[in-house]
């Protein structure tokens, strides 16, 4: 009995937490197998107190394989993840490869679970920063409704990967020691110039769109709507972002500020419905200075909500400040709960 599962990007920041999340859920495991690149072929990690050796990811890797969490990157996930669906397996992908794809769903439990109803195999985690954001978010909309959202983030660096977050502590440690910090990755793994995020703020989260804007902040745009709206492109709720690297290791923050349709709604009434809102918990009271921090959030499931208060010009309009660990629910536990629910609605198969 269980299920044969596979964890694609196994030893990668996102890979690893979905080991971990994977060996605390409700899922079966009847095997598990740990796919990588071929250079961590060989390398061990524990699961449930087995050792299990990392193989390298082939098409062939998924001959056997129900449900496959992956986190390698996108160009990978477009190569392998077509072929585990050949060989049967249900994927939940971590990259920004199928999200915009009109036949794939693109879910957080919490707000559009019934979108896995009609998935063909391939389910889409959102982007980090997006899907913090539309927990927060839903509960709202669903009572007073949503008209427009103006988004600021500060990411951590780990949301680039392993790789951009050992920069960051290396960095640091070279300023504290009077050394000159090397920039190789950041801001965006590929681009022409690297800066460094230590004792600093990058505005470029990715590359540049022709119209200004990075593409993390066109995939904050579109995946919301997706999420909350069915529709990439819908017109009835307006949405914008401008996204930060800050340098914290873990735990993206947001300011958001967000128009109700309800001109009434006071900001009891909004914290009453985050309260109570799935996944989310209200952490807010300027007496006491209780608010979120990427440092309290870091290691946790859930999405955390401070600093609600009513915008002082417009009626029906507040700011918040939505924390979570991006790492968690913005990758490894998101996507452990999506298969989670697939389980519970007996989903982890593939139809035309
Ligand atoms: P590897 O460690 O062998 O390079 P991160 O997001 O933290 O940078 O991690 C990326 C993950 O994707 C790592 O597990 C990495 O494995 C994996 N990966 C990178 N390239 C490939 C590839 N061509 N095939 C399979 N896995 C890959
Ligand atoms: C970051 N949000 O912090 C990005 C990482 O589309 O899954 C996640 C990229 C993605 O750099």
């Amino acid at each position: 009995v269980g299920y044969n599962v596979a964890i694609l990007g196994a030893t990668g920041a996102v890979g690893t937490r979905m080991i971990e999340q994977l060996a605390q859920s409700s899922i079966e495991v009847a095997s598990l197998k740990l796919l990588a690149s071929k250079r961590s072929a060989g390398q061990t990690r524990e699961f449930k107190g087995r050792t299990l050796i990392i193989e390298e990811a082939t098409p062939d890797s998924f001959s056997g394989v129900d449900l496959v969490f992956s986190s390698a990157g996108g160009s990978v996930s477009e190569a392998l993840l077509p072929e585990a669906v050949k060989r049967g397996a249900v994927c939940v992908d971590n990259t920004s490869a199928f999200r915009m794809d009109p036949a794939v769903p693109l879910v957080v439990p919490e707000v559009n679970a019934d979108d896995l109803n009609w998935h063909h195999g391939i389910i889409a985690n959102p982007n980090c920063s997006t899907i913090q954001m539309v927990v927060a978010l839903a509960p709202i909309k669903a009572q007073f409704g949503l008209e427009r959202v103006i988004v600021s983030t500060y990411q951590a660096a780990s949301g680039a990967g392993q790789s951009a977050w050992n920069e960051l502590n290396t960095e640091a440690q070279a300023h504290l020691n009077g050394e000159t910090m090397d920039a190789h990755i950041l801001p965006a793994k590929g681009d022409k110039r690297h800066f460094p995020l230590a004792f600093n703020l990058l505005p470029q989260i990715d590359v540049f769109e022709a119209d200004g804007y990075t593409h993390e902040e066109w995939k904050m745009i579109h995946e919301t709507k997706k999420i909350l709206l069915g529709d990439m492109n819908a017109k009835a709720l307006k949405v914008t972002a401008t996204c930060v690297r800050v340098p914290v290791g873990i735990g993206h923050g947001e300011t958001v500020y967000f128009e109700t349709s309800d001109e009434a709604v006071t900001a009891a009434q909004i914290q009453h419905a985050l309260a109570n809102g799935a996944g989310v918990v209200l952490e807010d009271d300027p007496a006491t200075q209780t608010y979120p921090t990427p440092l309290t959030a870091a290691g946790k499931r859930e999405t955390f909500v401070g600093r609600v208060r009513p915008d002082l010009e417009v009626d029906g309009a507040f700011h918040m400040w939505v924390v979570a660990d991006n790492l968690l629910k913005g990758a490894a536990w998101n996507a452990i709960q999506i298969g989670e629910t697939l389980v519970a609605r007996d989903l982890v198969r593939v139809s035309a």
